[in-house]
């Protein structure tokens, strides 16, 4: 029987490039055919074929209180009844930076706006525009979006500026992108009394999901914010992926640190498209109308993504969320290492709130480099012993995992059986 799954597949290549939106969703990485979504609700979504799936991407992280939350459905609902789009102000969106200030006391005023590529492209003008500088330093296996200066790998030597990772992206951007080691505070120190005085900003996740998962150690965090701090450089946090998801305050809650810009988006937009990013007042007021850095967005602020976003920052405010979030997550890590050590294969796995990392190496990676050395072959064997048994994860040994507050018990453990056989195959 041909799988509508097949059938999808090969009509949408003929209309959209590789047959996908976006270039991880095409299994490139772990071979076979994407699965076409027909829908979803709480932690399960369902194939074309009518195949049911626990699911580990929730949408790449947004569907935090799991899918189609009668609530948040509910809202969108009355918000879509009310008109789709205004290109003109609206109270809630005065709400909802209210509460992302409240909720992240670093951020004093926040723009809106409708994807993290388009966040993070604007904290970065913007950090240019106020220090009148245009270096920028990121980090090896970062990944923030796809604006030009982002998409840009280490150059030669230490002091090389980057290369592009993209056709398409001029040398001449590239070459203000300095790409330093993830967890090296010592490569920040020599970077910055070489050149500190020309450095705008540095963009760090600190909590990184684009290289599966790997924390930064608390040491690196705190020297750029010291190096940041003393040569006037702004520190940029992309919680994109760890904002609302490793803690309700982020990754800056859980080290302590406070960015001078955050850049947010998934779960601020509870599944519809909303992104932001935010921070120290004096340097907000360098954005047009008020100042000289401008940027804009005929959808930024979108009522009906507004209302999927605040109601979904009120459900992880209800008492406990975090505490089951984080006890389901670090239960499935737990089972998921006990039926590895049982198969005998090498594994080793991390969570951190909602979002956990699965790696084919013995113990967790904390450089870039490590993780490098995970093994892909065995990941891809289990990716798809696992899909065949009906548990979703990201189609790349490279990304990070989410969980929502609907996987109960029941969908944990079936998880882990599932687990259980698909080492078998590996070992
Ligand atoms: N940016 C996501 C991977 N880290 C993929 C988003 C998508 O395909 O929806």
């Amino acid at each position: 029987m041909t799988s509508k799954n097949d059938s999808l597949f090969e009509r949408a290549q003929r209309t959209t490039p590789g047959g996908v939106n976006s270039p991880v969703r095409a299994f490139r990485s772990v071979g076979g055919t994407p699965r076409f979504i027909t829908r979803a609700e709480g932690p399960y979504f369902w194939d074309a074929d009518g195949k049911r799936y626990i699911d580990y991407i929730g949408s790449w992280g947004p569907a935090i209180v799991g899918h189609a939350h009668p609530v948040v459905v509910k809202a969108v609902q009355d918000a879509a009844a009310r008109g789709l789009s205004f290109g003109a102000p609206t109270e809630g969106e005065i709400e909802m930076a209210e509460e992302i200030c409240r909720l992240l006391p670093s951020i004093e005023q926040v723009r809106l706006v409708s994807s993290g590529t388009e966040a993070a492209m604007s904290a970065l003008r913007l950090a240019r525009g106020a220090t009148g500088r245009d270096t920028i330093i990121k980090f090896e296996g970062c990944y923030h979006g796809h604006a030009d200066s982002l998409l840009v790998k280490a150059g030669s030597g230490l002091l090389t500026f980057g290369n592009p990772t993209s056709a398409g992206v001029p040398e001449d951007f590239a070459k203000h992108t300095l790409v330093l080691d993830y967890n090296d505070p010592q490569q920040l120190e020599d970077v910055f009394a070489k050149m500190g005085d020309s450095i705008a900003c540095v963009i760090v996740e600190p909590v990184a999901g684009n290289m599966n998962l790997l924390r930064a150690t608390p040491e690196f965090l705190q020297t750029m914010r010291r190096l940041c701090s003393q040569f006037g450089a702004v520190l940029i946090f992309d919680e994109v992926m760890s904002g609302f998801r490793v803690a309700l305050g982020g990754a800056q809650a859980v080290y302590g640190i406070a960015p001078d810009l955050t850049v947010l988006g998934k779960v601020i937009g509870g599944g519809l498209p909303v992104a932001a990013f935010g921070g120290r007042a004096d340097l907000m007021q360098h954005l047009a109308p008020l100042g000289s850095v401008y940027q804009a967005g005929t959808l930024s602020g979108n009522p009906v993504a507004v209302a999927a976003g605040m109601t979904t920052l009120k459900l992880i405010q209800e008492p406990g969320f975090y505490e089951a979030l984080g006890a389901q997550t670090t239960k499935l890590v737990q089972g998921l290492s006990q039926a590895a050590r049982e198969s005998g294969v090498t594994f080793s796995a991390d969570a951190i709130g909602g979002m956990f990392g699965l790696y084919f190496a013995s113990d967790i990676p904390g450089t870039y480099a490590e993780m490098m050395m995970c093994d892909k072959s065995r990941f891809n064997t289990f990716f798809h012993a696992m899909l065949d048994a009906g548990v979703y994860l990201a189609p790349s040994a490279f990304e990070a995992g989410f969980v929502s507050a609907q996987h109960d018990d029941a969908a944990i453990d079936a998880t882990i059986s599932a687990a259980r056989v698909a080492f078998t195959r590996i070992a």
